[in-house]
């Protein structure tokens, strides 16, 4: 099967969200495999959707102290600290790679205020290779704000806006952690983002059991994996009620082929997938192609139809 054919999966066409089309509607979730093409050798990048690049700040950010990621008994737990080498370097050092292994990227950019989320999409702006900017708003670890940007409304709103100077179509990435997920998600595309990206890890700790501490050098962390699917799943579907024209990027526990035909018949047009590449990281190809197997047996003529099935009833 030729590079092409397998990216398109058969006859099932590409995949959309909002302006940007996709081969597939399988991504790399943002975090899992770093800020370039290392994973490449494991997970060919030209056969998925796109990658999300792990969150940048603007500039390089030295992430929280160890231990960043521990194993429960549900899932995995990190506190990662968003470690990167700032949106420069990684158009510089990362971006050039990424187009050589024939990835599809996404960026993804955070911020402690408003001005630090401006400037890093600034800095994005008039890059060549960016197809879309994940806007990070729902981190459970960056230390020194009270709150999440994504479970305020308002800032939601005005951090999207800001972000906009990039030119880039703007997806919103947004907290499970937050019974407002409907309002906020109107919040973002009010303020311009093109979709959201439902959702983020659910906010965990773990204690060491020799120490009886925190197992993580951030204290608390962010929990995924299989076991945060169902949440994931309730919100896709919430904002997919509350917003029906909104297109909406799953996330969050999607491991097999059915978690991800789950997570597009509640609403999402594509799906990212993090928390199994650590088991296999060839897992986003195996979901893609048992994903394609399952649409082509509910007799599903493109990906299209497969978004919002389960709310018309049209998937059984
Ligand atoms: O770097 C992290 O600690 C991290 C980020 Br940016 C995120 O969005 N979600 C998460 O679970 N960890």
């Amino acid at each position: 099967m030729g590079r092409t054919s397998f990216r398109r999966t058969g006859s099932l066409g590409p995949a959309r969200v909002g302006s940007v089309e996709f081969a597939n509607p399988i991504l790399l979730a943002a975090g899992v495999a770093g800020h370039g093409a290392e994973i490449d050798g494991h997970c060919r990048l030209d056969r998925l959707g796109a990658m999300v690049v792990k969150s940048l700040w603007s500039d390089p950010w030295p992430g929280n102290r160890a231990p960043r990621v521990t194993g429960t008994d549900l899932g995995m737990l990190n506190s990662v600290g968003l470690q990167g080498p700032g949106v420069r370097q990684w158009i510089a050092h990362d971006l050039p790679a990424l187009a050589s292994a024939g990835a599809t990227v996404v960026a993804s950019i955070w911020g402690r205020s408003v001005e630090e989320y401006r400037a890093a999409a600034a800095a994005l702006t008039g890059v060549d290779g960016p197809v879309a900017l994940e806007v990070n708003l729902s981190c459970p670890n960056l230390e020194g704000r009270g709150s999440m940007f994504a479970h305020d409304p308002d800032m939601t709103g005005v951090v999207v806006e800001a972000c906009r100077v990039s030119g880039l179509p703007v997806w919103a990435k947004l907290s499970p952690n937050t019974d407002r997920i409907v309002e906020i998600a109107g919040s973002a595309a009010d303020a311009g983002a093109e979709a959201v990206t439902v959702a983020n890890t659910l906010l965990g700790l773990a204690l060491d059991p020799d120490t009886g501490r925190p197992a993580l050098g951030g204290v608390g962390g962010g929990l995924s994996g299989p076991a945060i699917r169902p949440v994931s799943l309730r919100a896709v579907w919430d904002v997919r009620r509350g917003h029906p024209r909104l297109p909406i990027v799953g996330a969050g526990g999607i491991a097999t082929g059915r978690g991800a035909l789950d997570m597009m018949s509640a609403g999402a047009s594509v799906v990212q997938v993090g928390t199994a590449v650590f088991v296999r990281p060839d897992a986003p190809l195996r979901i893609l192609r048992d994903l394609a197997g399952l649409t082509h047996a509910k007799g599903f003529a493109s990906w299209f139809d497969v978004v919002d099935s389960a709310h018309r009833g049209d998937g059984q």
